[in-house]
């Protein structure tokens, strides 16, 4: 059923929805009158038929989950049963998602109403009111409870309250589920007693921080902590109860003032009672992503400027050092022109709606072309992808954002392209996701093969998304233009911001001008999707592992060895001095000779702050070039994040060897029993980073070196690679990794030697240098050794 009707929500912020209706109106007129789009257009009818799909995929998935998997939490759709936490295998803390409260149909509640299904809906809210209790001895995440369990309550509460007015039907219905709201909102407050206000990530739904498991709580992601305020202020505001909404805004609060204040940038994982960051890395996907969504959309609900002029102030940050083209680089929050990872994840695909959302559309338009090419070359979008968009992890849970993406460029834009990219969304979804009993996440988009898991945001989130782009806002139900969509998809009211807060007030931020950002150039209202497309049609296709050409030199990267180094730096005006030398840099162009400086700042910065950061981590594999041991070597490599560091003079020492099978993910290996006191060599793939490292201290090797299986990567060319591991600290010998080129040259000498064992040392690449430099100092050489290389950095 599809009927149609007048909206009564009254607008909540009538300033911000002019300003998205006026900017989705502009921008299609300009389109409309302006633009040659290249794409097909794609008739009504076609339309329709999509959004029909959408719908049978949504039942398809739906009943796969009431008949076989309800009341459990998740539907495993291979298996074709609930997956119930406690009773099915734990996979680790993935499974702090489930808390034995029926999720998935809590999730999809408000689908439903968006489908126009009222009768369904009214059976699923009986039951939940029916079955769903939360009187748990289970450890859940307080931020995919908040997001799925408290916003699927909270919508669906406000859309029958809605039906009872509009579509004369749930009379009975009395706010249970604002009740249960309420309750869960409490069961989730014990988190917030931090020292902080930062809220723990995971509380007890019936002990509270009280289960002894929690005591060691300590971390929290940014995304986890800033991801409640949209949930809690609607939740204080239906039931009267201003206490969610306080700590949600304290929470927020807090946050923000762990801003780096030099970047403006935030870290992705932080110590919830000393306030310290725990990870530096500053991105927009995994860890942070929704974090920046809230504060623009909290902003939109509840008509604080604060939270716009905190959004605008990152969005500068993160528009000035992670975006670089279409693409989003992590970089250190503290040292913001460092990048700090090599991949990007597939969360970010949220990133352009959110750009939409917030005006900004070129680079919304650029990033979803990026993200789509990424998808025509691996079928689905991969949970993370390098920058030269080969797979890094190759799963995909038919995650919702890139179609979120494309929903709301779509709405802004009118360009059919984006309905041609829906079509193709779904249709992949069709043929490589979708089993007898529902839909199925994929384990590896290299081969195709399926997992047992279907997350509650494929019916929340990602059906929906598809069914509302397909859907003429007058084929709807509800006027979306009058909700917020939470980060599940979930929909709050703009009249929410009128049932007023005693605790909040509307004011012009102190922190920020907003009209600053508004007046930035240049306007997005001027801009042709197509336009923008265009000169990125081939970006990623046919592409070849990516060089630095056109980067800039970064001190970190700098060898004085290397001539083309020398050169770069001599083109930023700066003359490396032998003795003696006394002529005077000039750089080629202004430029360049800005560049010149940042690159000089950064070299003091590095010798003051050697013992930490990227240089600290950066590792060297060193071997002897001669038999006497008297000239050395070193490779870079990077470092692990589940290993033990090796810090200042610290080195392992052992003669390299490679493990057999070189994958080394087997319960042992051939050749174990040689193994003790190598330093054992193991290719990337197959398993995680930290079961080869399990294995090669079972086997007694003193260190492991995994090398890449890209073909022709190499730290000459990509930023530092850091292995991440499973959260354990069972680890205990050195783990580096080192892509293929420089395992090339080891494996090259290694041949050389052919009977003799290469004998390498593991260090640090600062105490490699160091010593070196000291080296030569004693041999009485110049500083700067320009002229004779000695190091194959
Ligand atoms: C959803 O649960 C939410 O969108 C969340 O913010 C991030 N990821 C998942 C879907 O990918």
């Amino acid at each position: 059923m599809t009927a149609k009707t007048t909206a009564s929500f009254a607008p909540g912020h009538r300033l911000m929805l002019t300003f998205l209706v006026a900017l989705c109106i502009l921008v299609a007129c300009v389109l409309s009158t302006e633009t040659n789009m290249p794409t097909q257009n794609m008739s009504n009818k076609e339309r329709a038929e999509l959004r029909e799909e959408a719908r049978d995929m949504f039942y398809h998935a739906y009943h796969a989950y009431m008949e076989n998997a309800y009341p459990a939490d998740e539907l495993m759709p291979l298996s074709c049963k609930g997956r119930y936490r406690g009773v099915t295998p734990s996979r680790g803390d993935m499974d702090d998602i489930l808390g034995n409260f029926s999720m998935t149909l809590v999730d999809t509640l408000d689908t439903l109403v968006l489908l126009g299904d009222f009768t369904e809906f009214e059976h699923a809210v009986k039951l939940v009111i029916r079955d769903v209790q939360f009187d748990s001895d289970i450890i859940v995440s307080v931020f995919e409870t908040n997001i799925r369990m408290v916003g699927g309550l909270l919508s669906a509460h406000i859309l029958a309250e809605y039906l009872q007015k509009h579509a004369d039907t749930m009379h009975w219905y009395k706010g249970e589920l604002l009740e249960m709201s309420r309750e869960l909102g409490y069961r989730l407050l014990p988190a917030f007693n931090t020292s902080t206000g930062i809220p723990h990530a995971r509380v007890n739904l019936r002990l509270g921080m009280k289960d002894p498991m929690l005591k060691k709580s300590r971390e929290t992601c940014t995304a986890c902590a800033g991801t409640i305020l949209l949930e809690f202020a609607a939740l204080s505001r239906l039931t009267g109860d201003p206490i969610f909404e306080v700590r949600a805004h304290a929470a927020m609060d807090a946050l923000w003032k762990l801003r780096h204040r030099g970047s403006d940038l935030m870290g992705t994982v932080l110590n919830v009672h000393s306030g310290d960051w725990v990870r530096r890395d500053s991105g927009v996907g995994a860890g942070i992503d929704s974090y920046y969504e809230y504060l623009f959309k909290s902003y939109v609900l509840l008509g604080d400027d604060k939270y716009l002029a905190r959004f605008n102030r990152h969005y500068n940050a993160v528009m000035k050092y992670v975006s670089e083209g279409p693409m989003l680089l992590d970089v250190l929050m503290h040292r913001p022109h460092a990048k700090s990872k090599n991949f990007m994840d597939s969360l970010l695909a949220f990133w352009p709606g959110l750009q939409v959302l917030s005006g900004d559309l070129k680079p919304a338009v650029q990033t979803h072309e990026m993200l789509y090419q990424v998808m025509q070359m691996h079928t689905f979008i991969p949970e993370a992808f390098t920058v030269d968009f080969q797979i890094h992890w190759g799963q995909h849970p038919l995650r919702p954002e890139f179609i979120e993406s494309t929903y709301f460029l779509y709405r802004a834009t009118g360009d059919h392209h984006y309905l041609q990219v829906g079509k193709r969304a779904l249709k992949t979804l069709q043929q490589h996701a979708k089993v007898s009993c529902g839909y199925a996440a994929v384990n590896d988009v290299r081969t195709g093969k399926h997992e047992d898991r279907m997350d509650s945001f494929v019916l929340s989130e990602t059906i929906k998304y598809l069914f509302l782009l397909f859907s003429d806002p007058q084929d709807l139900i509800i006027n979306v233009d009058e909700f917020v969509f939470t980060t599940e998809a979930h929909l709050l009211p703009l009249s929410i911001a009128q049932l007023g807060n005693a605790t909040f007030s509307f004011r012009q931020s102190d922190e920020h001008n907003v009209l600053d950002f508004m007046r930035t150039c240049p306007s997005s209202n001027k801009l042709f999707p197509e336009k923008v497309r265009k000169p990125l049609r081939n970006f990623i296709t046919g592409s070849c592992p990516r060089t630095t050409a056109g980067k800039r030199l970064s001190a970190l990267d700098f060898q004085a060895s290397n001539a083309d180094h020398l050169r770069a730096v001599y083109d930023m005006g700066i003359t490396m001095v032998s003795v003696g030398d006394r002529s005077q840099g000039k750089a080629k162009s202004h430029e360049e000779g800005e560049m010149g400086l940042q690159f000089m700042q950064e070299m003091l910065e590095l010798t003051k702050m050697q013992s930490i950061n990227q240089l600290a981590q950066l590792q060297a594999v060193a071997y002897a070039t001669d038999e006497k041991a008297q000239d050395w070597v070193a490779l870079m490599a990077g470092p692990s994040h589940f290993s033990p560091e090796l810090i200042g003079d610290q080195f392992v020492e052992g003669d390299v060897m490679l493990a057999q099978p070189l994958r080394a993910c087997d319960e042992t290996l051939e050749n174990a029993a040689e193994a003790k006191g190598k330093i054992l060599v193991a290719e990337r793939g197959d398993c995680t980073f930290v079961s080869k490292a399990r294995l090669a201290q079972k086997v007694g090797a003193v260190a492991l070196i995994v090398c890449d299986n890209v073909p022709g990567s190499s730290g000459e060319t990509q930023p530092m690679f850091a292995m991440s591991g499973d959260g354990k600290d069972d680890v205990l010998i050195p783990v580096v990794f080192m892509y293929s080129v420089e395992f090339g040259k080891l494996t090259a000498v290694m041949q050389r030697r052919k009977q003799q064992p290469l004998g390498v040392r593991v260090m640090q690449m600062v105490e490699f240098k160091r010593w070196q430099l000291a080296k030569a100092q004693r041999q009485n050489q110049t500083v700067a050794a320009t002229q004779k290389p000695d190091k194959e950095l």
